[in-house]
C-alpha cells in the first residue's frame, strides 16, 4: 500500500515559500500520497478562509495527521499551525522529518532541541532536494 505523507508548511504564517512547498510536494508524491497538497497551492493566501471555517480545517487536518505514516515539514517560515502539527504528530508517534534554510532562519529550539524530530538544514534548493531524496529513499 502506498505511504501517506502529511506535508506541513506555513499558510497564515506567510506564503513566501509556497512555490518551494509545491516543488517538495511534487517530489514526495513520487513516493506516495500527500494528504495536504493544498499547502503548495500558489493561489492560497494567508488570508484564506476555509468554506466551512476554521473548525472544519482543524478537524480535517488532525484527522489526516492521525492517518499519516510520515510528516515532512518545511519550517523556514515560522507558523503556529506547523508548530502545533509537529507536537500533535509527536504525540501520535508519527515520524517527523523537518527541513529549514539555515541562511534564512534559526530554527526554534523547541524543534532543534527535541531529539524526536529528524532535522535537516540546507542552504540551496539542490541541497534540500538531495537531503529530501535521501529521507524518502530510506523510508
Ligand atoms: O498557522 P498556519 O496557517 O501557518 O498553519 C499552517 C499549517 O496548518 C499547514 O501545515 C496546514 O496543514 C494547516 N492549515 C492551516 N490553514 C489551513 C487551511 N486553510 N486548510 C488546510 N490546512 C490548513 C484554508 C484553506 C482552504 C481554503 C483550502
Amino acid at each position: 500500500m502506498s505511504k501517506k505523507f502529511y506535508f506541513a508548511g506555513s499558510i497564515r504564517g506567510g506564503r513566501v515559500d509556497a512555490a518551494l512547498y509545491r516543488r517538495m510536494i511534487a517530489r514526495i508524491k513520487e513516493n506516495g500520497v500527500v494528504l495536504t497538497e493544498h499547502v503548495g497551492d500558489l493561489a492560497l493566501s494567508e488570508k484564506e478562509q476555509g468554506l466551512a471555517g476554521d473548525s472544519a480545517i482543524y478537524q480535517q487536518d488532525t484527522g489526516w495527521l492521525r492517518q499519516s505514516d510520515v510528516l515532512i515539514g518545511e519550517c523556514t517560515c515560522p507558523s503556529l499551525g506547523v508548530g502545533y502539527e509537529l507536537a500533535y504528530a509527536e504525540a501520535h508517534e508519527i515520524p517527523c522529518f523537518l527541513f529549514y534554510n539555515r541562511s534564512r532562519c534559526q530554527l526554534s529550539a523547541m524543534l532543534s532541541g527535541n531529539p524526536y524530530f529528524t532535522v535537516h538544514s540546507y542552504e540551496t534548493e539542490a541541497e534540500l532536494f538531495e537531503k529530501l531524496d535521501k529521507v524518502l529513499s530510506a523510508l
